[in-house]
């Protein structure tokens, strides 16, 4: 019988699990138990012993940030364990190693990453990470890839959707808070006094909503690739020179360009609140996040277009029917990939939007305690979001949204 694990029950209910034990110890007396969970569903647990140290993940049956009222399925750890699974054989070095898992408990016991801080932190802050786009970009481009019919069987592809599609409650939240409620005026939403202008023309733009409807249409009804389907800055840890990505409960089959649009948003939202952070240095530091964003989406494409060329051996425009070209990354690679830059970016603006908008806003722009000061830079991003989605068939390069991220920025 599921029941939450405390920081005093913790040690007793896993004595005795090997996996665990060989990771930080015997004596369950001699761990030390911390809850540090601060995201807005569950519980996570550092758990250190004198053997070493692991995290413990729990899911909670309702929405933490909300609580008991919002009820949530506790099967969502069965699926994040999956997503793991998955990520660290697509992408191997990506994520947390897994030590053991409990479908009933709903818990994950993982890889401590240490001295590894959420990279949302660090960008507030001002920090660098030397590698993060690279690291990303193939990230997106590997996930993507293998977890398609480009690399994938089809029988082995089907049978994974199958899998996954029994994960509902979490993905209607994405259609919910993302997708739906920035765009009317819904029970949870909330944003910052002085913005009412503003929202008043996002909602009265019948053509952006129809086109945010046909990038949902695309989300829920593409089962083109595994995503992670949250993929924002509190889901990537990193050191100074080291990340890893973390907490894809979110996972679904959606489309390729999600992961990337979202996070390609999160790193715009860093960029847009970074006068509300700092005096010094303030360009340079907005310069390298853009700097990020265009290294990661030509990290992506590189590695996509490897990929198409070296592992292309799924039911997805095989050889024998493309021979003129072989295994070349031509028109075929280039059509793929204009589909993946026109879903990222239209996620990308719509992302922007909700994290202003409705539940569940990021610290990025929650962080600037003057409304005042914070309402000017949320419209900037909100307009530029709104551009993204009105664009995104036309604008498939990095380099444009980022020239476009300093317009905005100097309005
Ligand atoms: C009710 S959950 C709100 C948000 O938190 C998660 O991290 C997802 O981003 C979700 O949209
Ligand atoms: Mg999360």
């Amino acid at each position: 019988v599921y029941e939450a694990l405390d920081v005093d029950s913790l040690p007793a209910r896993l004595a005795g699990i090997d996996a665990i034990a060989a990771q930080v110890g015997t004596d369950p007396a001699a761990w030390q138990v911390r809850e540090v969970g601060d995201g807005n569903l569950n519980l996570v647990f550092i758990v250190e012993g004198p053997a070493g140290t692991v995290i413990v993940k729990q899911a909670l049956p309702y929405v933490r940030l909300v609580g008991d009222s919002w009820p949530l399925p506790l099967y969502r750890a069965f699926y994040e364990y999956h997503a793991l699974t998955r990520q660290a054989a697509r992408d191997p070095g990506s994520v947390p190693q897994v030590f053991h898992f409990d479908a009933a408990q709903a818990l994950i016991v993982m890889e401590y990453l240490s001295p590894h801080v959420i990279l949302r932190r660090k960008l507030i802050t001002g920090e660098r990470v030397a590698g993060l786009a690279g690291f990303l970009g193939r990230f997106c481009a590997r996930t993507a890839f293998r977890g398609s019919e480009l690399s994938m069987r089809s029988a082995d592809k089907k049978a994974d959707v199958g899998l996954f599609s029994g994960n509902v409650e979490i993905p209607a939240i994405t259609e919910a808070l993302v997708f739906t409620d920035p765009y009317f005026d819904a029970e949870m939403n909330n944003h910052t006094p002085g913005l009412d202008p503003v929202v008043a023309q996002l909602r009265a733009d019948q053509g952006l909503k129809v086109r945010v409807q046909q990038a949902l249409q695309r989300f829920v009804s593409n089962t083109e690739t595994m995503v992670h389907g949250d993929l924002h800055s509190g889901s990537i840890m990193s050191t100074d020179s080291e990340s890893r990505v973390i907490d894809p409960e979110f996972v679904q089959y959606g489309p390729m360009g999600f992961d990337i649009g979202m996070l390609c948003a999160n790193f715009l939202m860093a960029y847009f609140s970074q006068p509300g952070h700092r005096g010094a240095g303030l360009g340079d530091y907005q310069e390298w996040i853009l700097g990020v964003i265009e290294e990661t989406c030509a990290a992506f494409e590189a590695e996509f277009r490897h990929l198409w060329q070296t592992e292309r051996t799924g039911l997805l425009f095989s050889a024998a029917l493309f021979e003129d070209q072989g295994h070349e990354s031509g028109p075929a690679c280039d059509a793929v990939l204009a589909e993946i830059w026109r879903d990222a970016w239209a996620v990308c603006g719509i992302e922007m939007h909700r994290r202003c908008l409705s539940l569940a806003h990021n610290a990025d722009f929650e962080e600037i305690a003057d409304p005042a000061l914070r309402a000017p830079l949320e419209a900037r991003n909100l307009a530029m979001g709104a551009a993204l989605i009105h664009g995104a068939e036309t604008l498939m390069n990095a380099g444009a949204v980022c020239a476009m991220a300093r317009d905005f920025n100097g309005k």
